[in-house]
């Protein structure tokens, strides 16, 4: 095979991702969301260990509080990089109160990966803003820089803006068209299987790989509902802080060794770093 030629990984692998911080949870409600670098390496370190192969990483300033700061971001991915093997997805989302300009400044950080939420959305009391011009403009950013978007999905009629897109720019820098549904947010879709059968039905044809999360308890049903479809799973305490009622998450790397146990019983294995790379045509890296 010509090394120009995208690897095939396992039919039988699955790529865990985990969202360890997000940015609605203050750290004061809950005091093991790592929201330092520090707590940040270990969650990954950890979750890595665990089964993870990608970080969807939001990072928070010195009072604990969401931050698209540059220098932060630019230290986060290259200490990622240095402390771990893990794909980097830097969350171009933000806060729901992160200026949209800002929110297109993290590219210049680097990372591997970044994710493209594909419309604007409700979100509980407040709106994640993501209109046409905004979208476009980072997706082709994105493609000038090389970093792979991850398409965000949170309702279903997000999936034409992906038809939109790809038929007007064409497709991400290395071909990969990686998509996560992202259900059970106050406003988007409901986390539950017929939503998500629906939404998978109408991805558009270029799409290679997908992953799923249902935030809050829609994460199990979510979870099970993507293993018996052969979708990938994300995880973490950006979306699920309770492992089933009244019993909270002690750690990210908790939530990765759940969903690895889940996909096992599905008889799938976590890719490693070398294969989600693969999965995702990013370059191979030694550290
Ligand atoms: N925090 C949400 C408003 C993303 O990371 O791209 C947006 C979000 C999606 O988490
Ligand atoms: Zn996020």
């Amino acid at each position: 095979m010509s090394s120009h030629e995208p690897r095939t990984p396992r039919a039988d692998g699955i790529l865990v991702t985990v969202a360890p911080t997000g940015a609605e949870t203050a750290k004061a409600d809950c005091p093991a969301l790592p929201t330092t670098l520090e707590e940040l390496v270990v969650a990954a370190q950890e979750s890595e260990a665990a089964g993870a192969a990608m970080v969807h990483v939001h990072i928070r300033d010195d009072d604990h509080a969401p931050s698209l700061d540059a220098t932060r971001l630019r230290d986060t991915v290259q200490a990622l990089h240095e402390q771990t093997d893990l794909v980097v997805q830097l969350s171009t989302g933000g806060s729901v109160h992160d200026p949209l300009e800002q929110r297109l400044k993290v590219l210049d950080a680097e990372p591997d990966s970044c994710s493209l939420t594909l419309g604007t959305v409700n979100f509980g009391d407040d709106v994640f803003l993501n209109p046409w011009p905004f979208v476009s403009e980072l997706y082709q950013l994105a493609q000038e820089r090389g970093v792979l978007p991850e398409f965000e999905i949170f309702d279903l009629g997000q999936v034409a803006t992906l038809h939109r897109l790809l038929d007007r720019y064409g497709p991400p820098p290395a071909g990969a068209v990686h998509c996560d549904f992202v259900m059970g947010v106050p406003g988007g879709m409901p986390g539950t299987a017929p939503a998500l059968v629906a939404a998978h039905a109408a991805l558009p044809p270029e799409v290679t790989s997908w992953s799923a999360t249902g935030v809050g308890r829609t994460a199990l049903p979510v979870a099970l509902t993507t293993l018996a479809m052969g979708g990938h799973l994300r995880v973490g305490m950006e979306d699920t802080l309770t492992l089933r009622r009244g019993v909270p998450v002690e750690s990210n790397a908790q939530l990765v060794g759940r969903a690895v146990r889940l996909a096992g019983e599905a008889g799938r294995t976590p890719y490693d770093v070398d294969e989600a790379r693969a999965l995702l045509r990013l370059p191979a890296r030694g550290r």
